[in-house]
């Protein structure tokens, strides 16, 4: 029998409160795609395991294939881990939206890429490894031979998502995510993906493996997985979909079923502020939702047309607001010194940010993903001065990096944040009426300390 060890190359940072530790979902569908064939595969998921350990338990495993997931944030680690368990197995496989979108990156120490959805396709080279026969024939992956790149295009899209079985959700370190979050913050969650795509076009978004079309699973089926993670003793579902809002039938037709079956767990989604009303955000409610995380990304009209976002703070606002009224928590992200921005538009993101009523607030700095329209502009304009971004380890505030030639420097830029937070959190804490005494002075004196920066 072939035995397959996947490996998640992540690595929680040592002081971690984020709210956004999941479990592996790709690997899980391709844990079960490859169980359904009689494979035998084990999971390595390195979140709380130190180097030594993920290197340690896959060797243990002894697996004839490994396959690594790998996206923007997990180059350097994917490519460091592989290359020390080379010659423990006789295939090294990786897959995932980076090396979908620059698979000759991973071929100085993989030997095949599998590009797009990976379930078909690695079944087909565990098919391949157990008979004997080489890969070339298998569609939908890049490999070098004698030096020369041979790409294939990613396979189709699989078009029945309710023909894929459940990811393997007993292969994820379930206790290890509960007690993580249950210490933190009092309640256990753990992912499911409830639709595959998104057609937007957000200038920053790189999709590579699911791309624009937009596919969904039914009701039913969904709901069907939301019962195998409350099985596993979770409170919460976290939807991992790009937009679960996006489109509203559906989105009800899961809320009716969620209400219809009465079941007792919350969920969480992203959502974009143009798919939300008073009513939607009501039924949500209803049907169990606790919080939804709007990516607003900034607070000027002008900046969000140049993220191509399609969205106006205006919406922003009456979105925050109807779901707020509705009783849902709301969470959103934004985006601070973005290509085309200057000290004014900044300081209105931040203006505008700390003055939502939201529950949770989290600004980036922009990251040019290769393959998106954001990375080509500040390639020719300047150059990107690190070519991977894996997330420093230190302190969750500034946990950023600048990766390319901006105008703003990137200390200016964390200064901005930690203003934007400290602005939200005195507003929240103190209210409006103190806030004003105290919070507006300091707002115009740093206003003008972000202006002096460079
Ligand atoms: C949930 C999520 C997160 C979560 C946690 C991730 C997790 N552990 O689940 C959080 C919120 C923490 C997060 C953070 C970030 N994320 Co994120 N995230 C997602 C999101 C929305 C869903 C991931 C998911 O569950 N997908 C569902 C599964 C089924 O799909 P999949 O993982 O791609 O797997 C399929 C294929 O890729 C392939 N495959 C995958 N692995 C393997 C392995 C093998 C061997 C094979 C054969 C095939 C294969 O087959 C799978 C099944 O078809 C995706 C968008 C998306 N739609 O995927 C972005 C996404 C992965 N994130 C992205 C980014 C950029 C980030 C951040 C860097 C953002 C930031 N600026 O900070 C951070 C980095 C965090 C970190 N710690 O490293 C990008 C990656 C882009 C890129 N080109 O690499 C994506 C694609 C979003 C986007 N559109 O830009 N993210
Ligand atoms: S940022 Fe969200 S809405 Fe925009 S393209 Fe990406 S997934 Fe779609």
């Amino acid at each position: 029998m072939v035995r397959v060890t996947l490996v998640y190359p992540f690595f929680k940072p040592f002081r971690d409160n984020s709210i956004f530790r999941f479990p592996p979902l790709g690997l899980g569908y391709i844990a079960s795609a490859l169980r359904r064939e009689g494979v035998e595969v084990e999971l390595v998921d390195c979140t709380f395991m130190t180097y030594g350990e993920a290197l340690e338990k896959v060797r243990r495993s002894k697996p004839d294939i490994i396959g690594f997931y790998s996206m923007f944030s997990m180059k350097k680690t994917s490519l460091d881990l592989a290359m020390q368990l080379r010659k423990d197995c006789d295939l090294l496989v990786v897959g995932g939206p980076l090396p979908t979108l620059d698979p000759s990156s991973y071929l100085d120490v993989f030997d095949v890429v599998v590009l797009g959805e990976g379930e078909e396709t690695m079944v087909s080279l565990a098919s391949c490894y157990s008979k004997g026969e080489s890969f070339s024939g298998v569609s939908g992956i890049a490999y070098r031979d004698n030096g020369e790149m041979h790409l294939d295009s990613p396979r189709k899209f699989v078009s029945d998502l309710d023909s894929l079985p459940f990811p393997a959700r007993d292969l994820f370190d379930n206790d290890a995510y509960k007690q993580f979050y249950a210490r933190r913050f009092g309640y256990s969650i753990s992912p499911l993906i409830s639709s595959r795509g998104c057609p937007f076009s957000c200038d920053f978004c790189s999709r590579p493996v699911f791309g624009q079309s937009f596919r969904t699973r039914s009701a039913a089926n969904i709901v069907d997985d939301v019962e195998e993670i409350v099985k596993l003793g979770y409170d919460r579902v976290w939807f991992a979909d790009d937009c679960f809002t996006l489109n509203r039938s559906q989105l009800l037709a899961v809320c009716d079923e969620l209400i219809k079956r009465r079941l007792k767990v919350g969920w969480e989604c992203l959502s974009r502020v143009d798919t939300m009303n008073l009513e939607v955000a009501a039924r949500m409610r209803q049907a169990g939702c606790v919080r939804v995380f709007f990516g607003i990304e900034s607070g000027t009209n002008a900046i969000l047309g140049l993220m191509q976002k399609q969205i106006t703070v205006e919406q922003a606002r009456k979105a925050v607001t109807n779901a707020k009224q509705a009783g849902l928590q709301v969470g959103a992200f934004f985006i601070l010194g973005y290509p085309g921005e200057n000290d004014e538009t900044v300081l209105s993101t931040v203006r505008f940010a700390s003055s939502l009523p939201l529950d949770y607030l989290s600004f980036t700095l922009p990251y040019p993903i290769p393959g998106t329209p954001l990375f080509e502009r500040v390639k020719n304009n300047g150059g990107i001065v690190f070519d991977d971004y894996e997330e420093p380890k230190n302190w969750a505030l500034i946990r950023h990096k600048l990766l390319y030639h901006s105008g703003f420097s990137e200390g200016k830029l964390k200064f901005a944040i930690g203003k934007a937070q400290v602005q939200f959190y005195g507003r929240k804490y103190l209210g409006e009426k103190a806030y004003g005494a105290v919070g507006l002075p300091l707002e115009h004196v740093t206003d003008s300390a972000f202006k002096l920066l460079r």
